[in-house]
Protein backbone atom coordinates (compact mmCIF):
# COMPACT_ATOMS: atom_id res chain seq x y z
CA UNK A 1 0.00 0.00 0.00
CA UNK A 2 1.45 3.74 -0.64
CA UNK A 3 0.97 6.34 1.59
CA UNK A 4 -1.24 7.89 -1.08
CA UNK A 5 -3.58 4.92 -1.34
CA UNK A 6 -3.53 5.08 2.63
CA UNK A 7 -4.42 8.65 2.09
CA UNK A 8 -7.24 7.92 -0.20
CA UNK A 9 -8.70 5.13 2.15
CA UNK A 10 -8.99 6.83 5.14
CA UNK A 11 -10.40 10.10 3.18
CA UNK A 12 -12.99 8.43 1.73
CA UNK A 13 -14.78 6.15 4.48
CA UNK A 14 -14.06 5.61 8.28
CA UNK A 15 -11.78 2.68 8.17
CA UNK A 16 -12.16 -0.16 10.40
CA UNK A 17 -9.50 -1.36 12.58
CA UNK A 18 -10.03 -4.81 14.22
CA UNK A 19 -10.62 -5.46 18.27
CA UNK A 20 -8.40 -6.81 20.83
CA UNK A 21 -6.19 -9.63 20.25
CA UNK A 22 -4.63 -11.01 23.64
CA UNK A 23 -7.36 -10.34 25.74
CA UNK A 24 -9.74 -12.23 23.41
CA UNK A 25 -6.72 -14.94 22.89
CA UNK A 26 -6.85 -15.36 26.77
CA UNK A 27 -10.50 -15.75 26.64
CA UNK A 28 -9.83 -18.66 23.86
CA UNK A 29 -7.24 -20.69 26.30
CA UNK A 30 -4.00 -18.43 26.16
CA UNK A 31 -2.90 -18.46 29.72
CA UNK A 32 -1.73 -15.09 31.57
CA UNK A 33 2.29 -14.93 31.79
CA UNK A 34 2.99 -17.83 28.85
CA UNK A 35 5.35 -16.74 25.82
CA UNK A 36 2.32 -14.97 23.61
CA UNK A 37 4.29 -15.52 20.45
CA UNK A 38 4.99 -19.31 21.43
CA UNK A 39 1.38 -19.78 22.21
CA UNK A 40 0.39 -18.03 18.75
CA UNK A 41 2.12 -20.43 16.50
CA UNK A 42 1.32 -23.57 18.08
CA UNK A 43 -2.57 -22.59 18.40
CA UNK A 44 -2.92 -21.15 14.76
CA UNK A 45 -6.07 -21.89 14.04
CA UNK A 46 -7.59 -20.00 17.03
CA UNK A 47 -5.52 -16.93 15.69
CA UNK A 48 -6.93 -16.96 12.38
CA UNK A 49 -10.64 -17.65 13.89
CA UNK A 50 -10.27 -14.86 15.81
CA UNK A 51 -8.86 -12.46 13.00
CA UNK A 52 -11.41 -13.78 11.07
CA UNK A 53 -14.44 -12.92 12.98
CA UNK A 54 -12.99 -9.36 13.05
CA UNK A 55 -12.80 -9.56 9.29
CA UNK A 56 -16.63 -10.39 8.93
CA UNK A 57 -16.92 -7.74 11.87
CA UNK A 58 -16.28 -5.42 9.51
CA UNK A 59 -12.18 -4.80 9.73
CA UNK A 60 -10.43 -2.75 7.00
CA UNK A 61 -6.99 -2.78 8.53
CA UNK A 62 -6.21 -6.21 10.45
CA UNK A 63 -3.46 -5.62 12.97
CA UNK A 64 -1.13 -9.11 12.25
CA UNK A 65 0.05 -10.24 15.69
CA UNK A 66 3.59 -9.45 15.98
CA UNK A 67 2.75 -6.81 18.53
CA UNK A 68 5.63 -7.85 21.02
CA UNK A 69 7.57 -10.06 18.79
CA UNK A 70 10.75 -8.07 18.70
CA UNK A 71 14.50 -9.22 20.22
CA UNK A 72 14.01 -7.54 23.66
CA UNK A 73 10.51 -9.11 24.75
CA UNK A 74 11.46 -12.44 22.97
CA UNK A 75 14.33 -12.39 25.21
CA UNK A 76 12.22 -11.96 28.60
CA UNK A 77 11.27 -15.52 27.69
CA UNK A 78 14.55 -17.29 26.02
CA UNK A 79 12.64 -17.34 22.62
CA UNK A 80 15.26 -14.76 21.04
CA UNK A 81 16.68 -16.86 18.32
CA UNK A 82 12.73 -17.68 16.76
CA UNK A 83 12.46 -13.98 16.04
CA UNK A 84 12.66 -15.09 12.14
CA UNK A 85 9.99 -17.71 12.78
CA UNK A 86 7.74 -15.53 14.62
CA UNK A 87 7.39 -12.67 12.62
CA UNK A 88 6.76 -14.81 9.31
CA UNK A 89 4.14 -17.23 10.97
CA UNK A 90 1.97 -14.42 12.71
CA UNK A 91 1.91 -12.74 9.45
CA UNK A 92 1.20 -15.72 8.10
CA UNK A 93 -1.85 -16.06 10.38
CA UNK A 94 -3.53 -13.03 9.23
CA UNK A 95 -2.96 -14.08 5.51
CA UNK A 96 -4.58 -17.28 6.42
CA UNK A 97 -7.77 -14.71 8.19
CA UNK A 98 -7.96 -13.21 4.94
CA UNK A 99 -7.79 -16.09 2.59
CA UNK A 100 -10.65 -17.77 4.60
CA UNK A 101 -12.86 -15.21 5.43
CA UNK A 102 -13.06 -14.56 1.34
CA UNK A 103 -13.69 -18.40 0.73
CA UNK A 104 -16.56 -18.54 2.88
CA UNK A 105 -18.03 -14.71 2.22
CA UNK A 106 -17.14 -14.33 -1.13
CA UNK A 107 -16.22 -10.85 -0.73
CA UNK A 108 -13.56 -9.23 -2.29
CA UNK A 109 -13.02 -5.72 -0.62
CA UNK A 110 -9.80 -4.20 -0.19
CA UNK A 111 -8.26 -5.38 3.37
CA UNK A 112 -5.01 -4.25 4.78
CA UNK A 113 -2.24 -6.17 6.86
CA UNK A 114 -1.01 -3.90 9.49
CA UNK A 115 2.41 -5.19 10.51
CA UNK A 116 2.33 -4.61 14.54
CA UNK A 117 4.93 -2.93 16.65
CA UNK A 118 5.08 -1.78 20.22
CA UNK A 119 7.15 -0.97 22.88
CA UNK A 120 10.53 -3.41 24.07
CA UNK A 121 9.93 -2.98 27.65
CA UNK A 122 13.21 -1.27 28.37
CA UNK A 123 13.40 2.24 28.70
CA UNK A 124 15.54 4.51 26.32
CA UNK A 125 18.23 7.04 27.58
CA UNK A 126 17.85 9.13 29.42
CA UNK A 127 15.21 7.44 31.27
CA UNK A 128 16.58 4.29 31.16
CA UNK A 129 20.44 2.71 29.35
CA UNK A 130 19.00 1.56 26.15
CA UNK A 131 20.87 3.80 23.89
CA UNK A 132 18.20 5.63 21.15
CA UNK A 133 20.62 3.79 18.38
CA UNK A 134 20.22 0.30 20.17
CA UNK A 135 16.35 0.50 20.18
CA UNK A 136 16.47 1.88 15.92
CA UNK A 137 18.47 -1.20 15.88
CA UNK A 138 15.76 -3.73 17.65
CA UNK A 139 13.16 -1.90 15.63
CA UNK A 140 14.69 -2.51 12.65
CA UNK A 141 15.44 -5.96 13.02
CA UNK A 142 11.52 -6.73 13.28
CA UNK A 143 10.39 -4.52 10.51
CA UNK A 144 12.95 -6.00 8.40
CA UNK A 145 11.38 -10.11 8.76
CA UNK A 146 7.94 -8.35 8.85
CA UNK A 147 8.65 -6.87 5.56
CA UNK A 148 10.13 -10.21 4.30
CA UNK A 149 6.64 -11.99 4.15
CA UNK A 150 5.08 -8.72 2.77
CA UNK A 151 2.50 -6.74 4.97
CA UNK A 152 0.91 -3.10 3.57
CA UNK A 153 1.38 -1.05 6.23
CA UNK A 154 2.38 -0.39 9.69
CA UNK A 155 1.43 0.10 13.07
CA UNK A 156 3.20 1.04 16.47
CA UNK A 157 0.86 1.09 19.08
CA UNK A 158 0.73 1.07 22.75
CA UNK A 159 3.71 3.67 23.25
CA UNK A 160 4.09 5.29 26.37
CA UNK A 161 7.17 7.45 25.34
CA UNK A 162 7.53 9.85 22.56
CA UNK A 163 11.27 8.91 21.96
CA UNK A 164 10.62 5.04 21.32
CA UNK A 165 7.63 6.22 18.81
CA UNK A 166 10.47 8.60 17.23
CA UNK A 167 13.21 5.57 17.34
CA UNK A 168 10.06 2.94 15.76
CA UNK A 169 9.57 5.47 13.08
CA UNK A 170 12.65 6.29 11.88
CA UNK A 171 13.77 2.38 11.91
CA UNK A 172 10.75 2.11 9.24
CA UNK A 173 11.16 4.88 7.28
CA UNK A 174 14.87 3.83 6.88
CA UNK A 175 13.73 0.81 5.67
CA UNK A 176 10.67 1.36 3.10
CA UNK A 177 7.93 3.94 2.19
CA UNK A 178 4.93 1.52 3.58
CA UNK A 179 2.44 3.98 5.50
CA UNK A 180 2.83 4.12 9.49
CA UNK A 181 0.39 4.77 11.95
CA UNK A 182 1.85 5.78 15.19
CA UNK A 183 -0.34 5.68 18.29
CA UNK A 184 -0.01 6.09 22.20
CA UNK A 185 -1.61 4.88 25.21
CA UNK A 186 -2.55 7.78 27.42
CA UNK A 187 -3.66 7.58 31.10
CA UNK A 188 -6.61 9.35 33.02
CA UNK A 189 -4.48 12.77 33.06
CA UNK A 190 -4.66 13.17 29.13
CA UNK A 191 -1.04 12.36 29.06
CA UNK A 192 0.96 9.52 28.90
CA UNK A 193 3.24 7.59 31.02
CA UNK A 194 6.27 9.56 30.47
CA UNK A 195 4.32 13.30 30.55
CA UNK A 196 3.39 13.51 26.70
CA UNK A 197 -0.01 15.21 25.78
CA UNK A 198 -2.29 14.96 22.83
CA UNK A 199 -1.68 17.41 20.53
CA UNK A 200 2.73 17.71 21.49
CA UNK A 201 2.57 13.73 20.40
CA UNK A 202 0.32 14.63 17.31
CA UNK A 203 2.81 18.03 16.00
CA UNK A 204 5.78 16.00 16.55
CA UNK A 205 4.99 12.61 15.09
CA UNK A 206 2.93 14.11 12.16
CA UNK A 207 5.73 16.22 11.27
CA UNK A 208 8.42 13.03 11.62
CA UNK A 209 6.36 11.35 8.86
CA UNK A 210 3.88 9.36 10.18
CA UNK A 211 0.80 8.75 8.49
CA UNK A 212 -1.76 8.58 11.34
CA UNK A 213 -1.51 9.13 14.33
CA UNK A 214 -3.48 7.64 17.56
CA UNK A 215 -4.16 6.91 20.67
CA UNK A 216 -4.94 3.20 21.91
CA UNK A 217 -5.45 1.20 24.88
CA UNK A 218 -5.62 3.55 27.80
CA UNK A 219 -9.36 3.96 28.58
CA UNK A 220 -12.76 3.82 27.51
CA UNK A 221 -13.93 5.61 24.55
CA UNK A 222 -15.81 8.18 26.87
CA UNK A 223 -12.77 9.26 28.75
CA UNK A 224 -11.10 10.19 25.09
CA UNK A 225 -13.27 12.77 23.86
CA UNK A 226 -10.55 15.80 24.72
CA UNK A 227 -7.96 14.13 23.53
CA UNK A 228 -9.22 13.17 19.77
CA UNK A 229 -10.21 17.01 20.11
CA UNK A 230 -6.67 18.14 21.15
CA UNK A 231 -5.44 15.72 17.76
CA UNK A 232 -7.98 16.59 15.64
CA UNK A 233 -7.26 20.71 16.01
CA UNK A 234 -3.60 20.33 14.84
CA UNK A 235 -3.84 17.37 12.49
CA UNK A 236 -2.77 17.00 9.05
CA UNK A 237 -2.67 13.34 9.06
CA UNK A 238 -5.50 11.80 10.20
CA UNK A 239 -6.40 10.71 13.96
CA UNK A 240 -6.87 7.32 14.77
CA UNK A 241 -8.98 5.77 18.17
CA UNK A 242 -8.64 2.10 19.39
CA UNK A 243 -10.01 2.41 23.27
CA UNK A 244 -10.37 -0.69 25.36
CA UNK A 245 -13.86 -1.58 26.37
CA UNK A 246 -14.12 0.60 29.20
CA UNK A 247 -11.76 0.81 32.50
CA UNK A 248 -10.90 -2.84 33.65
CA UNK A 249 -12.46 -4.04 36.98
CA UNK A 250 -10.73 -7.04 39.17
CA UNK A 251 -13.58 -9.17 39.81
CA UNK A 252 -13.40 -12.56 41.12
CA UNK A 253 -8.90 -12.33 40.44
CA UNK A 254 -9.73 -11.34 36.52
CA UNK A 255 -9.84 -8.73 34.58
CA UNK A 256 -13.53 -7.93 33.48
CA UNK A 257 -13.53 -5.11 30.35
CA UNK A 258 -16.91 -3.75 31.07
CA UNK A 259 -18.59 -1.62 28.13
CA UNK A 260 -20.78 -3.66 26.33
CA UNK A 261 -20.85 -3.81 22.39
CA UNK A 262 -23.54 -1.43 22.17
CA UNK A 263 -22.31 1.51 24.23
CA UNK A 264 -18.93 0.62 22.53
CA UNK A 265 -20.17 1.38 19.26
CA UNK A 266 -22.12 4.41 20.23
CA UNK A 267 -19.43 6.03 22.55
CA UNK A 268 -16.51 5.50 19.29
CA UNK A 269 -19.34 7.21 16.96
CA UNK A 270 -18.82 10.60 19.58
CA UNK A 271 -15.42 9.95 18.81
CA UNK A 272 -15.86 9.75 15.16
CA UNK A 273 -17.82 13.15 15.49
CA UNK A 274 -14.96 14.36 17.38
CA UNK A 275 -12.54 13.83 14.35
CA UNK A 276 -10.96 10.29 14.40
CA UNK A 277 -11.65 8.45 10.95
CA UNK A 278 -9.53 5.18 12.17
CA UNK A 279 -11.55 3.64 14.50
CA UNK A 280 -10.94 0.11 16.40
CA UNK A 281 -11.29 -1.59 19.47
CA UNK A 282 -8.28 -2.47 22.02
CA UNK A 283 -8.40 -4.63 25.29
CA UNK A 284 -11.65 -6.11 26.18
CA UNK A 285 -13.07 -5.37 22.57
CA UNK A 286 -14.44 -8.28 20.97
CA UNK A 287 -15.55 -9.58 17.04
CA UNK A 288 -19.34 -8.18 18.35
CA UNK A 289 -17.75 -4.65 19.58
CA UNK A 290 -16.22 -3.90 15.64
CA UNK A 291 -19.39 -5.39 15.02
CA UNK A 292 -21.92 -2.89 16.14
CA UNK A 293 -19.13 0.08 15.68
CA UNK A 294 -18.51 -0.55 12.05
CA UNK A 295 -22.83 -0.43 11.49
CA UNK A 296 -22.71 2.26 13.10
CA UNK A 297 -20.23 4.73 11.82
CA UNK A 298 -20.74 3.17 8.46
CA UNK A 299 -23.02 6.18 6.38
CA UNK A 300 -19.96 8.60 8.28
CA UNK A 301 -17.44 10.86 6.24
CA UNK A 302 -14.27 11.51 7.49
CA UNK A 303 -13.88 14.86 8.75
CA UNK A 304 -11.31 17.08 6.45
CA UNK A 305 -7.96 17.14 7.22
CA UNK A 306 -6.25 20.71 8.19
CA UNK A 307 -4.52 21.71 5.30
CA UNK A 308 -2.68 24.41 6.77
CA UNK A 309 0.35 23.38 8.95
CA UNK A 310 1.40 24.48 12.23
CA UNK A 311 4.40 27.02 13.10
CA UNK A 312 5.47 24.84 16.20
CA UNK A 313 8.14 23.00 18.19
CA UNK A 314 8.11 20.81 20.95
CA UNK A 315 9.89 18.82 23.51
CA UNK A 316 8.63 15.20 24.81
CA UNK A 317 6.00 17.09 27.36
CA UNK A 318 4.85 20.40 25.52
CA UNK A 319 4.63 22.30 22.62
CA UNK A 320 5.51 26.09 21.59
CA UNK A 321 3.40 27.39 19.09
CA UNK A 322 4.68 30.20 16.99
CA UNK A 323 1.98 33.02 15.74
CA UNK A 324 2.57 34.99 13.01
CA UNK A 325 0.71 37.84 14.16
CA UNK A 326 0.66 36.60 18.12
CA UNK A 327 3.36 37.41 21.00
CA UNK A 328 6.93 38.78 20.42
CA UNK A 329 9.31 35.54 20.85
CA UNK A 330 12.39 35.41 22.38
CA UNK A 331 15.28 32.88 21.29
CA UNK A 332 17.51 32.80 24.27
CA UNK A 333 21.22 33.51 22.66
CA UNK A 334 23.46 32.99 25.63
CA UNK A 335 24.51 28.60 25.50
CA UNK A 336 27.20 30.04 22.59
CA UNK A 337 31.44 29.97 23.62
CA UNK A 338 32.01 32.37 21.38
CA UNK A 339 33.99 35.18 23.75
CA UNK A 340 33.30 32.90 26.55
CA UNK A 341 36.34 32.16 28.41
CA UNK A 342 34.82 30.40 31.12
CA UNK A 343 32.35 28.22 29.39
CA UNK A 344 35.11 27.32 27.04
CA UNK A 345 37.20 26.37 30.07
CA UNK A 346 34.46 24.22 31.29
CA UNK A 347 33.78 22.56 27.75
CA UNK A 348 37.57 21.55 27.01
CA UNK A 349 37.00 19.38 30.13
CA UNK A 350 33.81 18.00 29.18
CA UNK A 351 31.41 19.63 31.53
CA UNK A 352 28.44 21.37 31.22
CA UNK A 353 27.24 22.98 34.57
CA UNK A 354 27.45 26.44 32.78
CA UNK A 355 25.28 25.31 30.19
CA UNK A 356 23.05 23.74 32.54
CA UNK A 357 22.91 27.02 34.38
CA UNK A 358 22.36 29.09 31.78
CA UNK A 359 19.54 26.97 29.96
CA UNK A 360 17.70 27.51 33.64
CA UNK A 361 18.37 31.02 34.06
CA UNK A 362 17.29 32.06 30.26
CA UNK A 363 14.37 30.05 31.08
CA UNK A 364 13.48 31.53 34.05
CA UNK A 365 13.78 34.88 32.48
CA UNK A 366 11.12 34.18 29.94
CA UNK A 367 12.69 32.83 26.88
CA UNK A 368 10.30 30.97 24.53
CA UNK A 369 13.13 28.73 22.80
CA UNK A 370 16.86 28.22 23.85
CA UNK A 371 19.44 28.31 21.00
CA UNK A 372 22.38 25.64 21.53
CA UNK A 373 25.74 26.39 19.74
CA UNK A 374 28.51 25.07 20.72
CA UNK A 375 30.89 25.80 18.36
CA UNK A 376 34.45 26.02 19.53
CA UNK A 377 38.29 25.28 18.69
CA UNK A 378 39.66 21.89 20.93
CA UNK A 379 36.47 19.83 21.91
CA UNK A 380 34.29 17.11 20.03
CA UNK A 381 31.68 19.63 18.86
CA UNK A 382 29.06 17.10 17.70
CA UNK A 383 29.83 14.75 21.57
CA UNK A 384 29.35 18.25 23.86
CA UNK A 385 26.40 19.07 21.79
CA UNK A 386 24.53 16.01 22.51
CA UNK A 387 25.78 16.19 25.77
CA UNK A 388 24.69 19.74 26.57
CA UNK A 389 21.33 19.00 24.84
CA UNK A 390 20.46 15.89 27.14
CA UNK A 391 21.74 18.59 29.95
CA UNK A 392 19.28 21.00 28.58
CA UNK A 393 16.35 19.12 28.16
CA UNK A 394 17.05 17.69 31.56
CA UNK A 395 16.93 20.96 33.48
CA UNK A 396 14.54 22.82 31.01
CA UNK A 397 11.19 22.14 29.01
CA UNK A 398 11.55 24.41 26.59
CA UNK A 399 11.96 23.55 22.92
CA UNK A 400 15.70 24.10 21.37
CA UNK A 401 16.98 25.65 18.50
CA UNK A 402 20.07 23.61 17.34
CA UNK A 403 22.56 26.07 15.81
CA UNK A 404 25.82 24.51 14.07
CA UNK A 405 27.92 25.07 11.16
CA UNK A 406 28.58 21.33 10.58
CA UNK A 407 25.56 19.32 9.14
CA UNK A 408 27.14 16.15 10.98
CA UNK A 409 26.67 18.10 14.44
CA UNK A 410 22.95 18.99 13.15
CA UNK A 411 21.88 15.60 12.10
CA UNK A 412 23.38 13.95 15.15
CA UNK A 413 21.25 16.32 17.35
CA UNK A 414 18.07 16.32 15.54
CA UNK A 415 18.41 12.40 15.33
CA UNK A 416 18.63 11.92 19.45
CA UNK A 417 16.03 15.43 20.22
CA UNK A 418 13.39 13.83 21.82
CA UNK A 419 10.29 15.90 20.11
CA UNK A 420 10.57 18.68 17.10
CA UNK A 421 13.21 21.08 16.76
CA UNK A 422 14.75 24.51 15.42
CA UNK A 423 17.60 24.10 12.97
CA UNK A 424 19.60 27.46 13.08
CA UNK A 425 19.98 27.51 9.68
CA UNK A 426 19.72 27.12 6.54
CA UNK A 427 21.26 29.14 3.41
CA UNK A 428 22.10 28.97 -0.19
CA UNK A 429 25.65 27.59 0.45
CA UNK A 430 25.70 24.51 -1.88
CA UNK A 431 26.33 22.25 0.35
CA UNK A 432 23.83 23.27 3.57
CA UNK A 433 21.68 23.64 1.24
CA UNK A 434 21.74 20.25 -0.78
CA UNK A 435 22.07 18.18 2.34
CA UNK A 436 20.25 20.26 5.02
CA UNK A 437 16.83 20.62 3.52
CA UNK A 438 16.29 16.79 3.21
CA UNK A 439 17.63 16.31 6.99
CA UNK A 440 14.92 18.95 8.21
CA UNK A 441 12.38 17.02 6.34
CA UNK A 442 13.72 13.76 7.32
CA UNK A 443 13.58 14.51 11.04
CA UNK A 444 10.77 16.94 11.01
CA UNK A 445 12.04 20.15 12.05
CA UNK A 446 11.82 23.87 11.66
CA UNK A 447 14.41 25.86 9.91
CA UNK A 448 15.87 29.09 9.92
CA UNK A 449 16.59 30.09 6.59
CA UNK A 450 19.66 32.21 6.28
CA UNK A 451 19.55 34.45 3.11
CA UNK A 452 23.25 33.87 2.36
CA UNK A 453 25.35 31.93 -0.96
CA UNK A 454 28.37 30.86 -1.40
CA UNK A 455 28.85 34.30 -2.75
CA UNK A 456 28.29 35.72 0.62
CA UNK A 457 25.92 38.28 1.74
CA UNK A 458 23.33 39.20 -0.70
CA UNK A 459 23.96 42.34 -2.76
CA UNK A 460 20.93 43.59 -2.62
CA UNK A 461 16.97 43.24 -1.47
CA UNK A 462 16.27 42.07 -4.97
CA UNK A 463 19.21 39.10 -4.32
CA UNK A 464 17.76 38.99 -1.14
CA UNK A 465 14.61 38.10 -2.34
CA UNK A 466 15.47 35.45 -4.71
CA UNK A 467 17.74 33.49 -2.04
CA UNK A 468 14.70 33.23 0.01
CA UNK A 469 12.63 32.19 -2.88
CA UNK A 470 14.74 29.64 -4.18
CA UNK A 471 15.29 27.86 -0.71
CA UNK A 472 11.95 28.24 -0.32
CA UNK A 473 10.90 27.00 -3.40
CA UNK A 474 13.30 23.75 -2.76
CA UNK A 475 11.73 22.76 0.35
CA UNK A 476 8.41 22.78 -1.01
CA UNK A 477 9.53 20.57 -3.35
CA UNK A 478 10.44 18.15 -0.82
CA UNK A 479 7.00 18.35 1.04
CA UNK A 480 8.08 21.08 3.88
CA UNK A 481 5.84 23.57 4.34
CA UNK A 482 5.79 27.59 4.62
CA UNK A 483 5.05 27.17 8.26
CA UNK A 484 8.56 24.57 8.77
CA UNK A 485 10.30 28.19 7.94
CA UNK A 486 11.52 31.18 9.84
CA UNK A 487 13.67 33.83 7.90
CA UNK A 488 16.51 35.34 9.30
CA UNK A 489 16.46 39.19 8.69
CA UNK A 490 20.03 39.28 8.30
CA UNK A 491 20.81 42.25 9.81
CA UNK A 492 24.08 44.66 8.74
CA UNK A 493 25.65 46.76 11.38
CA UNK A 494 24.08 50.20 11.15
CA UNK A 495 27.39 51.57 11.83
CA UNK A 496 29.09 50.28 8.40
CA UNK A 497 26.22 50.46 5.91
CA UNK A 498 23.33 53.56 7.25
CA UNK A 499 20.09 51.72 5.52
CA UNK A 500 20.98 48.41 7.31
CA UNK A 501 18.12 48.85 9.40
CA UNK A 502 15.69 49.70 7.25
CA UNK A 503 16.68 46.52 4.64
CA UNK A 504 16.17 44.48 7.73
CA UNK A 505 12.90 45.86 8.60
CA UNK A 506 11.82 45.59 4.21
CA UNK A 507 12.99 41.55 4.64
CA UNK A 508 10.63 41.16 7.59
CA UNK A 509 7.19 43.14 6.34
CA UNK A 510 8.15 41.24 2.82
CA UNK A 511 8.19 37.45 4.54
CA UNK A 512 5.41 38.20 6.46
CA UNK A 513 2.84 40.34 4.40
CA UNK A 514 4.18 38.86 0.88
CA UNK A 515 4.97 35.16 1.66
CA UNK A 516 2.98 34.64 5.06
CA UNK A 517 6.77 33.69 6.98
CA UNK A 518 7.54 33.84 10.24
CA UNK A 519 10.88 35.97 10.96
CA UNK A 520 13.63 36.30 13.07
CA UNK A 521 16.70 38.39 13.84
CA UNK A 522 19.86 38.51 15.65
CA UNK A 523 19.64 41.74 17.65
CA UNK A 524 23.28 43.08 18.62
CA UNK A 525 24.64 42.92 14.78
CA UNK A 526 22.99 46.18 14.33
CA UNK A 527 24.82 48.44 17.32
CA UNK A 528 28.13 46.90 16.32
CA UNK A 529 30.69 49.00 16.70
CA UNK A 530 28.74 52.01 18.05
CA UNK A 531 28.56 53.26 21.63
CA UNK A 532 25.47 53.17 23.83
CA UNK A 533 24.44 49.62 22.07
CA UNK A 534 21.58 49.02 24.04
CA UNK A 535 19.73 51.80 22.63
CA UNK A 536 20.17 51.01 19.08
CA UNK A 537 19.12 47.83 19.83
CA UNK A 538 16.09 48.25 21.65
CA UNK A 539 15.07 50.90 19.06
CA UNK A 540 15.53 48.69 16.19
CA UNK A 541 13.94 46.07 18.29
CA UNK A 542 10.36 48.06 18.67
CA UNK A 543 10.85 49.20 14.59
CA UNK A 544 11.20 45.70 13.55
CA UNK A 545 8.34 44.61 16.02
CA UNK A 546 6.13 46.74 14.25
CA UNK A 547 7.00 45.62 10.79
CA UNK A 548 5.92 42.22 11.95
CA UNK A 549 8.94 40.37 13.47
CA UNK A 550 8.08 37.06 15.08
CA UNK A 551 11.14 36.48 16.91
CA UNK A 552 14.63 37.57 17.99
CA UNK A 553 17.85 35.83 19.18
CA UNK A 554 18.66 37.52 22.29
CA UNK A 555 19.89 38.00 25.47
CA UNK A 556 16.90 37.51 27.79
CA UNK A 557 18.11 38.74 30.51
CA UNK A 558 19.35 42.26 29.20
CA UNK A 559 15.71 44.35 30.94
CA UNK A 560 15.40 46.97 28.64
CA UNK A 561 14.91 44.78 25.18
CA UNK A 562 12.38 42.25 26.90
CA UNK A 563 10.62 45.45 28.69
CA UNK A 564 11.10 46.77 24.98
CA UNK A 565 9.42 43.50 23.33
CA UNK A 566 6.54 43.38 25.91
CA UNK A 567 6.02 47.04 25.53
CA UNK A 568 6.01 46.78 21.55
CA UNK A 569 2.96 43.97 22.14
CA UNK A 570 0.65 45.75 24.20
CA UNK A 571 1.10 49.34 21.77
CA UNK A 572 0.19 46.58 19.04
CA UNK A 573 -2.76 45.18 21.06
CA UNK A 574 -1.58 41.76 20.88
CA UNK A 575 -3.64 39.27 22.23
CA UNK A 576 -2.48 38.96 26.31
CA UNK A 577 0.31 41.17 25.90
CA UNK A 578 -1.23 43.96 28.82
CA UNK A 579 -0.83 41.48 30.67
CA UNK A 580 2.51 40.27 30.19
CA UNK A 581 3.49 43.80 30.58
CA UNK A 582 1.88 44.35 33.84
CA UNK A 583 4.30 41.03 34.85
N1 LIG B 1 -2.90 -5.15 19.72
C1 LIG B 1 -2.70 -5.51 21.10
C2 LIG B 1 -2.66 -4.25 21.93
C3 LIG B 1 -2.63 -4.50 23.39
S1 LIG B 1 -2.49 -3.03 24.32
C4 LIG B 1 -3.81 -6.38 21.56
O1 LIG B 1 -3.60 -7.28 22.35
O2 LIG B 1 -4.93 -6.15 21.11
Amino acid sequence: MTKQEFLSLTQSKIVILDGATGSNLQKRGMAAGVCPECWMVDNKEKVVELQREFLEAGTDILFAPTFTANRIKLEEYGQTDRIVEFNRELIKISKEAIRLYREKSGDQRNIYIAADMTMTGEQVYPVGKLAFEDLVEVYKEQAKYLLLEGVDLFVVETMMSLQECRAALLAIKELCDLPVMVSMTYTETGRTFFGTDPKTAMITLQSLGADAVGVNCSTGPEKMHTIIKDMKKYAYVPVMAKPNAGIPKLVDGHTVFPMEAEEFALEMEGLVKEGASIIGGCCGSTPKHIKRMADRVKNFIPQPLNEKHIRALTTERTTTTIDLSGRFMIIGERINPTGKTKLQEQLRQGDVSLVSKMAVEQSELGADILDLNLGMNGIDEKEMMLLSMHEVLRVTDIPLCIDSSHIDVIEAALRLYPGRALINSISLEKEKFEKLLPIAKKYGAMFILLPLSDQGLPKDMEEKKLIIQTILNQALKLGLTKEDIIVDGLVNTVGANKTAALEALETIRYCKEELGIATVVGLSNISFGLPERQFINSTFLAFAIQAGLTMAIANPSQDLLMNTAFAADLLLGKEDAAERYIQ
